[in-house]
């Protein structure tokens, strides 16, 4: 037997495999539940200087050489020029969602003011393009890239002027694109997001202060911006939302959310410490913005622990945050195990206030800084995350906004992320099938693109790109053919038309 044909033996008896375990097909989710992908303006675009868009903080941070592989995103996948066929693989995979996100400094390049035509013209493009095939589009407004004329003026969301600018910017997006456009996420993770850019210092603006940096930063205070800077991006938000639902709402009968970054915590021992730290966890993480959006104040510990650092709400602001949302997203890849970390009497960052250790797998030696590495798949986790969110915070609409595998092996035969996204999605299942009110699915990410923490070291695409050739061009994973396979084929015939599709696609292999 020659090795070609072996191969697709092993590959038949994998494919049945996993279909069997599998257990489940699209039809067993409920008719208004959605799946997509995402992608970010950023992350995909590139074109940073073209047709009159202006920098974000992201050019600043990747020019200064931040990036551990110091690459850009100057290019990234090339979205701005190829984003044509790029809606017609989302159509063609049979995606029934996308979400991507409006670059502001493309959109409105001084900030406030003027909106540049090119940058209107490309959204539309590619609204129209969604539209044309019948694809439901989500928006986020920010997706971590602020223009950075907005940073050099007033620190961007560390100043309450902000608020106006972004409600401004907003405005725009429902006015021009929200005939079309009925899902609106206002930011992306600003949790992780105010942990990462203003406690550690990894992301842009890349502001830290010693000893809480991970890199060496000249500007920043770790052990109060991240507060504030996340309570900024709540009153944005909140004001956001009071603008759609004056002015928008009635007409556009469109929905608005925020986005969360979401881990599931197990304690690391049953001891009574480390249950407690759990849960400080969970209210640090999703309490941070989910206790202000629900029940419109902080979560207690938080005051307790972060005391005077920690900004407080008028009795005004916090009547327009609560229940300023329609929906929640979440992004979530992995979980953690807890420990108890005694909480610290001199400066500490919010990993300090949160007075916990974390490790990713129960080997490893417990970590007190921020972003974890090596994370391992944990489908149960995201199941418990979804019924933790319905239990605290009364069973919101919610998205999965990104689940992914991260590889730093670039090839097709992706078979480790056909597992991951298969059981997490079951693992969604699950959560739906125990009353959580889940309304869709999207996969970080559709193709590979700049990756924030490791510029192209790594990737999570659906589909590959090749980011060496000019021509950026796009190769379908195994984990494209599965999703494809997946959603387009009806209950009974997912496992053959995986074993179909996997078998006559030879160039894939
Ligand atoms: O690439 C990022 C995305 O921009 C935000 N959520 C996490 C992803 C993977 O790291």
């Amino acid at each position: 037997m020659g090795a070609t044909a072996f191969f697709y033996i092993l590959l038949f008896l994998w494919v049945q495999d996993t279909a069997a375990t599998l257990g489940f097909t699209r039809s067993d989710f409920p008719q208004d539940f959605v799946f997509g992908a995402s992608t970010s303006a950023y992350q995909y675009e590139g074109a940073v200087s073209e047709d009159g868009r202006s920098p974000s903080f992201w050019d600043t941070f990747t020019h200064a050489g931040k990036m551990p592989d110091k690459s850009t995103a100057d290019v990234a996948a090339d979205g701005y020029h190829k984003y044509k066929e790029d809606m017609k693989l989302i159509s063609d995979t049979g995606l029934e969602a996308y979400r991507f996100s409006i670059s502001w400094s493309r959109l409105i390049p001084n900030g406030r003011g003027a909106v540049n035509p090119k940058g209107l013209q490309y959204y539309n493009n590619i609204i129209d393009e969604l539209v044309k095939r019948g694809i439901q589009i989500h928006i986020t407004l920010y997706h971590l890239d602020l223009p950075q004329c907005l940073e050099d003026e007033y620190e961007g969301w560390l100043s309450p002027k902000i608020i106006e600018d972004f409600t401004a910017y907003a405005d725009v997006c429902f006015r021009e694109f929200g005939d079309r456009v009925t899902y609106w996420t206002t930011v992306n993770e600003p949790n992780i997001a105010a942990i990462t850019s203003y406690g550690s210092g990894q992301l842009p603006p890349g502001r830290c202060s010693d000893p809480f940096g991970i890199t060496n930063c000249t500007a920043g205070n770790s052990t109060t911006e991240p507060y504030i800077a996340v309570h900024t991006t709540l009153l944005a938000h909140a004001s956001v939302v009071r603008l759609y639902k004056a002015k928008y709402k009635a007409e556009q009968k469109g929905v608005v959310g925020i986005n969360i970054y979401s881990f599931w915590s197990y304690p690391f021992t049953q001891s009574t410490v480390d249950l407690e730290a759990t849960q400080r966890c969970k209210d640090f993480m999703y309490g941070w913005i989910l206790w202000p959006l629900v029940f419109g104040d902080y979560p207690q510990v938080m005051k307790k622990n972060v005391g005077y650092r920690l900004p407080s709400f008028t009795k005004v602001q916090s009547e327009l945050i609560k229940d300023s949302f329609d929906f929640i997203g979440i992004n979530h890849y992995y979980s953690v195990y807890v420990n108890d970390r005694p909480l610290e009497t001199g400066a500490r960052d919010v990993m300090g206030d949160m007075s916990i250790y974390y490790r990713v797998s129960r080997t490893d030696p417990p970590v007190g800084k921020a972003a974890p590495t090596n994370v391992t798949s944990d489908p149960k986790g995201l199941q418990l995350v979804l019924e933790y969110l319905k239990d605290a915070y009364g069973n919101p609409p919610i998205y999965i906004h990104e689940n992914g595998l991260e590889s730093t092996n670039g090839g097709l035969n992706d078979t480790d992320r056909v597992d991951y996204l298969s059981t997490y999605i079951g693992s969604t299942l699950d959560a739906i099938r125990n009353g959580i009110n889940v309304k869709g699915y999207f996969a970080w990410a559709f193709m590979d693109l700049f990756e924030l923490l490791s510029g192209y070291q790594s990737n999570y695409g659906l589909y590959r790109v090749d980011f060496d050739d000019e021509s950026r061009p796009r190769q379908a994973r195994l984990s494209a053919r599965w999703y494809s396979g997946f959603l387009k084929k009806n209950a009974s015939s997912i496992r053959l038309s995986r074993v179909q599709e996997d078998l006559t696609l030879n160039t894939v292999f």
